[in-house]
């Protein structure tokens, strides 16, 4: 009900744009892609298909048929444009077998290899879809690429290569026009602090550009993708799965804390000193590891489901903790505070999945009561504090049980959040983690159970 009334609300006032603004009852575009149209429907498709919403997915896929023009001009991020167009109309091909979807995922995936024409071919982050001009974000420093949008291709890429047939995506690791296998060899010549990956690469030079670490924001689906590469290939990408334990391994050791009150966190590292705050994106985590160590041994094993069910209760009470029972954009273990933001800027919550993400893995792999009950708690607060006329909005505030609403139905929240919540209650079977990985935006693309090349 709550996915079929994001979508009747999206459609009514902004089909065909981004993202449904749900009080002033219109649609938004943004700059995020490249002058791309209808990142809610690609982002929503699967999520519609799997919980059989069949006549909504008619109209999605109607769209994409009709409406969907991929002939744009303009400055898009190579990441959203991979994790949620890409992603999204890859998974929607996997589950239907429908043509349309893979030949648009294929015509966009073209569209963004130019991004990679630097010295080191590590790409961009900004690509002008319609003349293949790349540049590197304003923010970021001295023109550098930030670590989770380069390292967060190879899921796409591969069957991008998988589906054309060209090798360029992604293909061998001998092949060195293979973009995203060049990536891998870039980062393990690079000498790593610590063993860390900082967030800011230079393409040029192929050397850090600052050392911040970080498993939220700029950092995150980098560490995702090395475990989902290694699970994806059935187990055989076995560069992938040391790359993730190394880095699992300098994170335990540097970064992971414990709070005066018991409570485990993954702090961020600038240059050696912590910052102990975590971000909302941040608790994702408690996901990844969990799925990890499912497929560890022994000791390991254990420690890393430990670590991940403490990381996930954490998020946990940065939830409870607040009036709505949402959780805010960051909290700190500083100054006497515990899983709570102490900044204004930061208690705001954009229905963003990574808690409900990590409740998902968490009951898929251990089927304790507890994730479902926490799950339900979310589905309760969005209900109360998220629900709006005319769809879903984030909120400015959770430490208020009156917020003001930041009229913005994010894609990712019908991507993702509803989906995890949806798969938090459904049967094992549905989308299997044994045959299945979720991309970062949670579109599910298949293990490859026969051939991996690599
Ligand atoms: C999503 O677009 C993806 O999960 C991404 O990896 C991080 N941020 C958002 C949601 O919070």
């Amino acid at each position: 009900q709550m996915m079929k009334f994001a979508w009747d609300n999206y459609k009514q006032y902004a089909l065909g744009k981004n993202e449904l603004r749900p009080l002033t009852k219109n649609g938004h575009i943004g700059n995020m892609f490249g002058g791309l149209r209808g990142a809610t429907v690609i982002d929503a498709l699967d999520t519609l298909y799997i919980m059989e919403l069949e006549e909504e997915f008619q109209e999605a896929k109607q769209w994409v048929e009709k409406s969907f023009d991929l002939n744009v001009n303009g400055e898009a991020s190579l990441f959203e444009v991979n994790i949620r167009y890409i992603g999204g109309l890859l998974a929607t091909y996997y589950l239907t077998g429908e043509e349309v979807f893979k030949s648009k995922a294929l015509e966009l995936g073209e569209k963004l290899l130019p991004a990679f024409n630097t010295p080191t071919g590590i790409p961009r982050g900004v690509i002008n879809l319609g003349s293949g001009m790349s540049w590197s974000w304003g923010w970021a420093s001295a023109g550098s690429s930030i670590l989770a949008e380069f390292g967060t291709l190879h899921l796409e890429f591969l069957h991008l290569s998988e589906l054309s047939g060209n090798p360029v995506f992604a293909e061998k690791a001998s092949n060195p026009h293979g973009l995203v296998m060049n990536i891998r060899r870039v980062l393990s010549r690079v000498e790593k602090p610590q063993g860390l990956y900082p967030n800011f690469l230079s393409p040029v030079t192929g050397s850090w550009v600052q050392h911040h670490v970080s498993i939220g924001g700029l950092g995150d689906s980098f560490y995702e993708y090395l475990i989902k590469s290694w699970l994806m290939s059935d187990k055989k990408d076995s560069e992938a799965k040391k790359m993730y334990d190394d880095a699992l391994e300098a994170i335990e050791k540097h970064l992971v804390k414990k709070s005066a009150g018991g409570l485990t966190y993954i702090a961020e590292w600038r240059g050696g000193i912590l910052d102990h705050k975590m971000g909302h994106l941040a608790c994702f985590s408690g996901g990844m590891i969990a799925l990890g160590a499912e497929h560890a041994a022994g000791e390991r094993r254990q420690r890393h489901m430990e670590l991940a069910a403490e990381i996930t209760s954490t998020c946990h009470e940065s939830y409870t903790r607040s009036d709505t029972k949402l959780g805010p954009e960051a909290f700190r273990f500083d100054a006497g505070s515990e899983a709570m933001a102490t900044r204004l800027s930061e208690r705001y919550y954009i229905l963003r999945p990574e808690v409900v993400e990590s409740y998902m893995y968490l009951w898929r792999l251990t089927h304790e009561p507890k994730y479902r009950h926490w799950g339900w708690e979310v589905v309760q607060a969005l209900e109360k504090h998220c629900r709006v006329e005319a769809g879903f909005s984030g909120i400015r505030d959770v430490y208020t049980t009156t917020p003001t609403h930041d009229n913005m139905q994010q894609s990712f929240f019908l991507a993702e959040t509803l989906k995890y919540l949806y798969l938090l209650f459904c049967e094992d079977d549905v989308l299997s983690l044994e045959d299945w990985v979720f991309n970062t935006e949670a579109h599910p693309l298949p293990i490859n159970h026969t051939d991996f090349k690599a």
